[in-house]
């Protein structure tokens, strides 16, 4: 029988990724949208346009209790996967409160809502290898301990926590991810790695003159968002739920990042990167790597995009994008903005009727239809 999953973030980086790969594996697919989504879906739904006639998406929100309660008893989910969060680390900085309010609050009213109406349903917690913090040593794995540096990383430790409760004492099934980071040509702009292949990019094509960076020498273990989301499914398949990390096992600093980014278009990316104090953190997490044994081992995952070819990948679409942009003939300004990502993926018409379109990358799906529904 087909199963139901639904996604919380589904408009995100993973959540567009995981939807198209659950539809690939004959799941039907339910998304959770902001109502600010729905009324611009333009701007607000762009990475899962090309999915809308095959997907059902619906109003609610993790600030209402009462809208999650519907959404869980009129989808009855078997899956649920739960992504949506205030995601951006600097954010937390500027707003505290608002950030433990949706990763907090928003998880908890989630879990009392699945308790309630879906206790059957599998659940998936996207936790993240900002939670190790301030680490004493590495690789980190499933047993370091952690030593939160901003609301972020202390909202998604208490996320974590709660899920862990609601497994031992209400017995649902639930796996926490502790992914570290992942990226892609679907990753917001505010994000490091995006903003460096983005503005190399525009740099290249003489659209900007600069980029300013904060710490430079922070590291990373990065990987590929499509590959990530697979290992979200995979936990979710094991006869008993456990939590996982998932990491490549290689770390490299932003330096390194933009050395890699700016060569592959033929640029020196010491002429062009500033450090600007105000992109610098009040506390930063300073050397991230990740031990993903235990996922190799039971899982069977293993991540296989390396992370030179990733950089290839993101720049490459952020140049396709703005070439194309000045191939139909927009201002520079508006080529800019085509390279937030937003305008050359909107193919379609403004509203709701969308063209059927190939979903885009590995899963081969092509015919579309669709519909949105209020929770
Ligand atoms: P994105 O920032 O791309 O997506 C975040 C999603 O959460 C969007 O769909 C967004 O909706 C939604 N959201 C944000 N605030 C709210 C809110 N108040 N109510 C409802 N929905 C909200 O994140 P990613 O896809 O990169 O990450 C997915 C999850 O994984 C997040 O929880 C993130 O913290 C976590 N994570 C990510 C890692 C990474 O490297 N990418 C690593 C480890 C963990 P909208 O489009 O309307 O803003
Ligand atoms: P991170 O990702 O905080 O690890 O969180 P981000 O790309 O924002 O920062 C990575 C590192 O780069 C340094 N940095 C800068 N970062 C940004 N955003 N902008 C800059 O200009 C800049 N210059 C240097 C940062 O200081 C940091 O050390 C991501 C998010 O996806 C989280 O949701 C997720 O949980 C973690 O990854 C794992």
């Amino acid at each position: 029988m087909k199963r139901t999953a639904l996604i919380t973030g589904i408009t995100g980086q993973d959540g567009s990724y995981l939807a198209e790969l659950l539809l690939c594996k004959g799941y039907d697919v339910h998304g959770m949208v902001r109502h600010a989504a729905i009324e611009s879906p333009e701007h607000r739904l762009w990475r899962i346009r090309h999915l809308l006639p095959e997907i059902r998406i619906h109003g609610a929100s993790l600030e209402s209790y009462a809208s999650l309660c519907k959404l869980l008893q009129h989808v009855q989910p078997d899956e649920c996967y739960h992504l949506a969060a205030q995601s951006y680390v600097s954010y937390s900085f500027e707003d505290e409160f608002s950030t433990m309010q949706t990763n907090v609050r928003g998880t908890h009213d989630l879990l009392a809502a699945l308790k309630q109406f879906a206790p059957g349903c599998k659940f998936y917690f996207a936790g993240s290898s900002e939670m190790f913090g301030k680490v004493e040593s590495g690789p980190q794995n499933e047993s370091t301990p952690f030593h939160p540096r901003s609301t972020y990383a202390i909202s998604k430790i208490a996320g974590f926590d709660l899920c862990r409760y609601y497994r031992e004492a209400h017995g649902i099934y639930i796996c926490n991810g502790i992914l570290f980071n992942h990226e892609s040509p679907r990753r917001g702009l505010e994000f490091v790695t995006r903003k460096i292949t983005n503005q190399a990019a525009k740099i290249k094509l003489g659209l900007a003159k600069e980029i300013r960076l904060g710490n430079l020498e922070a590291r990373r273990d990065w990987g590929h968002a499509r590959e990530y989301v697979e290992a979200m499914w995979m936990m979710l398949q094991q006869p008993k739920p456990d939590d996982y990390v998932i990491a490549t096992g290689e770390t490299h600093s932003v330096r390194e990042f933009c050395e890699v980014a700016f060569s592959h278009v033929g640029l020196d990316y010491l002429d062009w990167v500033k450090v600007d104090p105000e992109f610098i953190r009040p506390a930063d997490v300073e050397c991230l790597i990740g031990d993903p044994s235990k996922a190799h081992r039971i899982l069977g995952w293993s991540n296989e995009v390396y992370w030179t070819d990733l950089i290839k990948e993101m720049i490459e679409a952020d140049q396709e994008e703005m070439k194309r942009a000045i191939h139909v003939g927009k201002a520079p300004e508006q080529v800019v903005r085509a390279a937030q990502g937003r305008a050359l993926i909107q193919t379609g018409t403004t509203n709701f009727t969308l063209r059927p379109a190939t979903v885009a990358g590995a899963y081969g799906k092509d015919s579309l239809k669709g519909k949105f529904e209020e929770a």
